[in-house]
């Protein structure tokens, strides 16, 4: 594999130069505050005090905003509930400068070698794409898309290795300024992609399949700008013509254009332009995808709140489609949390976020057709903008198995989901049924009735079987009851209406899913309709302390309407409608001593849910005590998720499992600066394993009717070197010994 030498010192000299000879905007005594707005008033009052939206976190009414100095006493007065996030943002912004002109932005030696060690300045991302086309000529090709307003060149590269007019994937970055990761993201990307060609057989493969088109910044005036002059510049720098400066490119794109949450006042963030396609920079980005018809999807990357949005943001709803803008969406976001934990929540703009019309994605989906999302980076608000520097590296990377996700399903056509998951774990004895959902990405519309799963028991043949379909793109296929100890192994296929076939996993039979056969013990089983003994236990905490009841609250601040499991009650934080929230803490719910001593292998299994807008510092932590309560293992932690959760663990990777274990469940939010809700439902003690029944025949788990049938078919004498099973004693005959071997042990 080629690597990518590490870039000349000239530049972070020329940066120092730069940086030292402008005169910054000053941001001195500003302070970032999230506030908790529930009347449609209270949003126009700070839409007056504010000068600056910083961005919206999940969960309707609760808005981040710039305060300076001179508008802090009317904050405070319109008793508006608010926390502060950054208490004066100018001390950041100082020391971001000091650390940047030391040298880190520029690429050069002062990083340590690591290129994502800190931000970089346009000219360093220019260099660094650069390098990357000149050590892999072959697979890199740069164009220009157009000239910004102040004449500056938007750089696009086609990373490809596919032959041209393959399906196409559109990655941008910095259509706002200040939203420094999102560069640092692209230029990743196109840096795995490029080094992992030849190297990882999947990158190789997409690479192959797809054209991948970067262009990392849209707005290169009001990027340069951001470093030289104003940290905290979004829009373009088009002379409005009245003293103001700059429109927001991600207004002015052609639909909805004009609409609500965007602004017709020149000196506003969100300022629209006087035109749709006014400015220079989305017309050069609306020419590339007119011209490039074959793009298929695209990621326009921002920053911050963490969130997978895709249309409409221009008006409430979904985007129309049969769906597949949710399941690649809500396919990104579980990729994310693989990686580094951390929670992006997926949904459209306008539920999910705000309104916001003349977007890019409302038309690149809208009038071209192509399934797009806006990805905004980390964090969740603590540092907002100004992140530090060692979290560039981690959101770039954790979004890159996100993209190769997306241009996964571009390169395939099809999407697969599975709604409730896949078994590993089926009831012996019991056909069980699988839920799945097929969306077409490329190639047309898919053909209902083929539908169909592969099946094969214990390593025999592949057996064909139809799926039913259950509306629209869902279907359900059948896995057969099996025997206790047995293994299936299944995978999926479906055509499209122009013939062609698409299977999961892709390269399905080579890889398959699979699962067991097992009788399951519950030795707990608790739904919380009861009280069985929780202990709730307070560290520090002023609010939100563990309950057990039916959910109360109504969900707009990312508590769960409802339970896991449908029985009606579980556990949970601070349940009361309205604003009730884990704050401090720990809270801890402390199960009662449970005996798994006499279990092989017993397992734990809860569902969770857990959402808050710090996931730095804010965990829902489960821990597993064997000794009664007087030492604790941890089991998990987590930051953040979607929805609820189901997990499975052997209780014996954590602690030994005796007569008196006991699990806890531990939520957090200190020092309290966040929304932390938590919850727990469907907890259970059990083994998952075939219980040896003596009279057991045909391994079915019991000792019944149909073992008698064997064992008298087989009566008499067993040949040697044949597999006898009715002779259970292995004496050699099949005898009244091995029918009262079935019938002491008769199970029914
Ligand atoms: O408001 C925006 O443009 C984006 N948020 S940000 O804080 N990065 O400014 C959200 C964009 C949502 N997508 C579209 N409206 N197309
Ligand atoms: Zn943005």
């Amino acid at each position: 594999m080629k690597t990518i030498s590490t870039l000349a010192i000239a530049g972070g000299l020329w940066l120092s130069l730069a940086v030292a000879a402008a005169t910054p905007v000053r941001y001195d005594g500003h302070t970032i505050v999230r506030t908790h707005l529930s009347t449609a008033e209270q949003v126009e009052t700070m839409r007056h005090i504010s000068p600056d939206v910083w961005s919206e976190s999940v969960g309707l009414g609760v808005v981040d905003f710039r305060i300076p100095p001179a508008a802090w006493d009317t904050l405070v007065l319109s008793g508006i509930p608010f926390e502060i996030l950054i208490d004066d943002v100018q001390p950041r912004i100082d020391a971001e400068q000091t650390r940047l002109a030391a040298g880190g932005a520029a690429g050069g030696a002062a990083d340590g070698g690591d290129w994502y060690a800190d931000f970089k300045d346009r000219d360093a991302i220019i260099t660094r794409f650069a390098t990357i086309a000149a050590t892999y000529p072959e697979l890199v090709e740069i164009t220009t898309l157009g000239e910004s307003i102040e004449g500056r060149p938007i750089l696009g590269y086609r990373i490809s290795a596919a032959p041209a007019g393959s399906p196409g994937v559109l990655f941008n970055s910095c259509q706002h300024a200040r939203e420094w990761v999102s560069p640092m993201v692209t230029t990743f990307i196109a840096e795995e992609l490029t080094s992992g060609y030849g190297d990882d057989p999947a990158i190789t493969t997409l690479m192959d399949t797809v054209e991948f088109y970067i262009i990392p910044i849209v707005n290169p005036d009001g990027y340069e700008f951001s470093w030289t002059d104003d940290r905290l510049w979004r829009k373009n720098r088009r002379p409005n013509g009245d003293g103001t400066v700059g429109v927001d490119t991600n207004r002015n794109w052609d639909f909805g254009w004009g609409g609500g949450g965007s602004s017709g006042d020149t000196s506003d963030p969100t300022y629209r332009g006087t035109a749709p396609f006014s400015e220079p920079e989305t017309r050069a980005m609306r020419d590339f995808y007119q011209s490039h018809p074959d793009i298929v999807a695209s990621i326009d990357f921002h920053s911050y709140s963490q969130l997978v949005l895709f249309p409409w943001a221009f008006q409430e709803g979904g985007p129309g489609d049969d769906g597949q803008h949710d399941a690649i969406g809500g396919s990104m976001s579980s990729d994310i949390a693989a990686v580094h934990g951390m929670s992006y929540v997926a949904g459209p703009v306008f539920e999910t976020l705000y309104q916001a019309s003349g977007g890019s994605i409302d038309w690149t989906w809208g009038d071209q057709g192509v399934i797009s999302y806006t990805i905004e980076l980390r964090d969740t608000g603590a540092f907002g903008f100004l992140l530090p520097p060692e979290q560039i590296r981690p959101t770039a990377e954790e979004n890159f198995p996100a993209i190769l996700t997306l241009a996964g399903a571009v390169a395939q056509g099809a999407v697969f989901s599975f709604p409730a998951g896949l078994p590993t774990l089926v009831e012996a004895g019991v056909a069980s049924s699988v839920s799945v959902d097929v969306q077409a990405i490329t190639s047309g519309p898919l053909d209902p009735a083929s539908a169909r799963m592969f099946v094969s028991v214990d390593g025999d043949a592949f057996i064909e079987t139809e799926m039913v379909r259950a509306g629209g793109s869902s279907f359900t296929g059948t896995l057969p009851a099996l025997d206790c100890g047995q293994r299936v192994e299944f995978y999926f296929q479906i055509d499209s209406l122009k013939g062609v076939t698409y299977a999961n996993p892709t390269d399905a039979p080579t890889t398959v899913y699979a699962a067991d056969a097992v009788e399951f013990t519950l030795v707990y089983d608790d739904d919380f309709e009861l009280d069985l003994g929780w202990a709730v236990e307070n560290v520090d905490l002023s609010d939100g302390a563990w309950e057990i009841g039916v959910p109360a609250g109504d969900g707009d601040r990312g508590d769960p309407v409802a339970d896991f499991d449908g029985s009606g009650a579980c556990a949970l934080t601070g349940n009361q409608a309205g604003n009730s929230d884990v704050d401090g803490g720990p809270t801890r719910l402390v199960s009662a001593a449970i005996d798994v001593s006499g279990l092989p292998d017993p397992q734990l299994g809860y569902a969770r849910w857990f959402t808050n807008d710090d996931q730095d510092e804010d965990r829902l932590t489960v821990e597993l005590s064997d000794d009664d309560g007087a030492s604790w293992t941890e089991v998990e932690s987590v930051g953040g998720g979607t929805g609820w959760t189901q997990v499975t663990f052997a209780v014996a990777d954590f602690v030994t499992p005796t007569s008196t274990v006991r699990v806890r469940f531990s939520a957090t939010d200190n020092p309290n600066n966040s929304v932390t809700e938590a919850a727990i439902d469907a907890v259970r003690f059990f083994a998952a394993e075939c219980d040896e029944v003596p009279g057991d025949v045909d391994g079915d788990g019991d000792a019944d009717f149909s073992d008698l049938l064997i064992l008298i078919s087989s009566w008499g004498k067993c040949p040697p070197d044949v597999a006898c099973p009715a002779d259970l004693n292995g004496d050699g005959t099949v005898d009244f010994i091995d029918l009262l071997e079935v019938l002491s042990s008769w199970t029914g």
